[in-house]
């Protein structure tokens, strides 16, 4: 081949790749390829000595005017190049602002939380402070001031999880009602919300773990008549309407004498829904006259003083009220359970 068509084939070729150049990296390795110390118009311009005098001159002039041709492909692809980035950069931070807003996710209270603090509103009305307690207990406070005699079934192992032989974790809130009465002298209204532990096996019906509030009031001359009113008020306040209670003689170690209480069903008034299982009741909570023994374990004179307890469970509570069958769902943390609270 001729060196003019060498010469004509290296501009094609210059120009074809300066052309598909698509970053600096690629303008870099074709201005080596082309106008490199050992790029193609350098070995074109290493002939031309052995060249015949007259075409010398020529040869020479078509080189350096190539060379500048390259050259000025060069800087044109280059800022080519720069603009596009610069408008696709424009591109991606360019704002609609005819979207529509995206909403912010919100965290909120578990609905075990939202109901506790529901309860301790209304009982902070009607005069009932709140305390809280250890969740680590020793035994003497979860059972033995509590009238538990030493034999008693819930403390043992198949019933509750020991920590160590004296150190368990509460299986009720009534710990925290014996330290406050060790602190603090009569009259007292307080309520303990709180985290308990049962060693139980676990289904639909029964967990490891549930919370639990509990009221309690002492004074002198306290009867059975004010722990009847007491929850008449908190529970008609509850369900937001006027509920009847019915008193079933029961047994606690800690109280006597005792009861279960049940409410009328907050659904159908009493006549009898799929919520209270055609009873008209909804077995809601136990309670009782505070037992002469745990009075003298916290140093009350049980002669000058009475008092009334109740205590019940906040799961059970919520799955009577929104039909939950199954208390696993509140502590799997699964978002299309909770977000319905
Ligand atoms: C002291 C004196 C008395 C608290 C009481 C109950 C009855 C009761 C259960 C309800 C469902 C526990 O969550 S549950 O399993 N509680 O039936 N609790 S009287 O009585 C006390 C507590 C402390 C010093």
């Amino acid at each position: 081949m001729s060196l003019r068509n060498e010469i004509e084939l290296a501009r094609q070729q210059a120009r074809e790749e300066i052309t598909s150049c698509a970053d600096d990296k690629d303008i870099e390795s074709a201005r080596v390829k082309f106008l490199g110390r050992k790029g193609v118009i350098a070995s074109l311009m290493k002939q031309i000595p052995s060249l015949p005098p007259d075409e010398k001159r020529e040869i020479g002039l078509l080189l350096n005017a190539l060379k500048e041709e390259i050259a000025s492909h060069f800087a044109e692809r280059s800022s080519q190049l720069e603009k596009e980035a610069a408008q696709a950069r424009q591109a991606a931070e360019q704002i609609d602002i005819t979207l529509p807003g995206r909403k912010p996710l919100h965290g909120k209270k578990h609905i075990i939380t939202q109901t506790l603090e529901e309860i301790i509103d209304i009982l902070a009305y009607h005069g009932f402070t709140v305390e809280y307690g250890p969740e680590l207990e020793t035994d003497y406070y979860n059972f033995g001031a509590l009238n538990f005699p030493q034999d008693h079934p819930a403390r043992d192992m198949q019933d509750t999880f020991y920590i160590t032989d004296t150190l368990l974790l509460r299986t009720h809130t009534s710990p925290t009602q014996i330290h406050t009465m060790e602190k603090r002298q009569p009259p007292i209204r307080v309520c303990m919300p709180g985290k308990c532990f049962r060693n139980e096996a676990i289904n639909a019906r029964s967990y490891i773990l549930f919370h639990q509030i509990e009221g309690l009031y002492v004074d002198e001359g306290v009867t059975f008549g004010d722990l009847k009113s007491t929850l008449y008020a908190f529970l008609s306040s509850y369900f937001g309407r006027e509920v009847s209670l019915r008193f079933r003689p029961s047994y606690f170690p800690f109280t006597e004498p005792s009861a279960e209480v049940d409410v009328s069903c907050f659904l159908c008034s009493g006549k009898g829904c799929s919520v209270c299982k055609n009873s008209g009741w909804l077995e809601l909570l136990g309670a009782g006259m505070v037992h002469p023994n745990v009075f003298k374990a916290v140093g009350y004179d049980p002669e000058k003083y009475t008092g009334f307890a109740w205590g019940m469970g906040i799961e059970r509570l919520i799955m009577q009220k929104y039909g939950i069958d199954d208390i696993r769902l509140f502590f799997e943390n699964d978002l299309r359970f909770l977000e319905q609270f």
